[in-house]
């Protein structure tokens, strides 16, 4: 493949962008070369500026489950725009998402929107806090909740991706209330809370995680969580920026069965535009100003543009609960057949995969936690990432990452990635 016109717009951006991009996991850090810039996108497939067709398993990293460019988000924000992009006044586009978010996902009354996913999980532990009086918060080391202070320790995603998993700028009075505990690991968890007895606030945790590659919980963990949080009158946040209108409909809450206090969301909600939210039981959103003490705003919260997007989005997903069932086969099926050709080149491996969520990791063990997923062979991974993209599979560019299906991917994509990571695993 050629790259050529990538390269060169790359070297243009450095010098006004800080590293060429705005969010570092694009710039190929973790893989190594130039990252490729994209010209256009449309259903499962990427055209870069070289003119190179890729299909594509970040979608965006998330959001564009439907495929890119799906007409009815495409025209809802055309239509929109014509009519004013931002007014700062509440518009009933904002009232008609939020009706359908609380229709499709349990356990939540009221839900507040605000631009990304960071701000949605920074919002949702300062509520915590306050409803709770308490100070402390535990996650997990390999979870990620975006780039707000108090997350970026150990946190996974492209922090994890450059090996400084604690980012200077984050003062030690912020990371002293942030606990770290290790994922999939309940008695960890407990011995944390009863050293902290009565001080902490939440548990934040990406219920199904997808920022140290594609990690599931294991038997009986997420209910574990829930019983010590009633136990001790800790809040369960589950950010489900990535699972959420991803896994199923109501998300991993509905997957599960398990009952979150309070729910993040990003990514799909906002159907490829600037979208995140945080959703709760009345009780808890009623702490929130305007009406509560808690205080949480934005300029850009409630875009028309961006709820016309998300609204689209969720409505396509809400009229068509049979989606979620044809993305979750079709990732079984790419499963299955890496699986295979991955077990005949005997290449050591291990895949990860609940629902649409898929993530391959270069390691002898079983990948169940940060510490398992550090193991993974990032120079085998380096090679299979750069093999794929010469055969014109884009992946994710780091090893902590996880792959995102679309309903857009026929079984004729499944297959020519199939047929790729045979070839590419015979170089590994
Ligand atoms: P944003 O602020 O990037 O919208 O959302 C932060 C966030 C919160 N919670 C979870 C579970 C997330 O996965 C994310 C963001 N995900 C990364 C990809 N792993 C975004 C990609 C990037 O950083 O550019």
């Amino acid at each position: 493949m050629i790259y050529k016109r990538s390269s060169a717009l790359f070297a243009e951006a450095q010098k006004v962008i800080p590293g060429g991009v705005n969010s570092p996991v694009r710039a190929f850090k973790a893989v190594g070369g130039d990252p490729i810039f994209v010209k256009e996108a449309k259903g499962a497939y990427l055209y870069d500026e070289d003119g190179n067709r890729l299909i594509d398993y970040i979608n965006s990293w998330g959001p564009m489950i439907l495929g890119h460019a799906h007409p009815s988000v495409v025209d809802a924000v055309v239509e929109k725009a014509k009519k004013g992009t931002s007014f700062g006044m509440p518009t009933e586009i904002e009232t008609k998402i939020a009706e359908l978010a609380v229709s499709m996902v349990p356990n939540i009354d009221k839900i507040r929107f605000v631009n990304s996913g960071t701000e949605a999980c920074m919002s949702a532990v300062r509520l915590a806090r306050g409803f709770t009086g308490k100070d402390k918060i535990i996650k997990f080391a390999g979870c990620y909740h975006g780039h707000s202070d108090s997350f970026l320790i150990q946190a996974g995603s492209g922090a994890v991706t450059f090996g400084s998993p604690n980012s200077p700028g984050v003062t030690p009075g912020t990371a002293k209330d942030t606990l770290l505990a290790r994922y999939n690991d309940l008695a960890n968890v407990e011995e944390i809370i009863k050293s902290n007895k009565g001080e902490i606030a939440c548990i934040i945790i990406e219920p199904v995680a997808g920022n140290m590659g594609c990690i599931p919980p294991v038997k009986g963990f997420l209910e574990g969580l829930r019983q010590l949080c009633d136990h001790h009158g800790i809040l369960l946040v589950f950010d489900e920026v990535m699972t959420g209108f991803r896994l199923a409909k109501g998300g991993v809450q509905e997957l599960f069965g398990i009952a979150a206090d309070i729910v993040t969301f990003g990514k799909v909600i906002g159907g490829g535009l600037p979208v995140g939210a945080f959703a709760a039981r009345e009780e808890i959103m009623n702490y929130l100003a305007p009406i509560g003490p808690v205080y949480q705003a934005g300029t850009l919260s409630g875009n028309p543009l961006a709820m016309a997007a998300g609204l689209a989005m969720l409505t396509e997903l809400n009229d068509h609960p049979e989606i979620f069932s044809s993305i979750h086969k079709k990732t079984e099926y790419l499963h299955q057949g890496m699986d295979k050709v991955l077990q005949e080149s005997g290449v050591t491996y291990t895949i990860n995969r609940l629902g649409s969520m898929i993530s391959v990791h270069f390691a002898e063990d079983k990948v169940i936690d940060f510490e398992s997923a550090a193991k993974g062979n990032n120079d085998t991974f380096k090679k299979f990432f750069h093999g794929m993209l010469d055969n014109g599979i884009y992946i994710a560019p780091s090893a902590f990452e996880t792959w995102f299906i679309t309903e857009a991917l026929t079984y004729n994509d499944l297959d020519e990635t199939i047929a790729a990571v045979a070839k590419v695993a015979k170089t590994l």
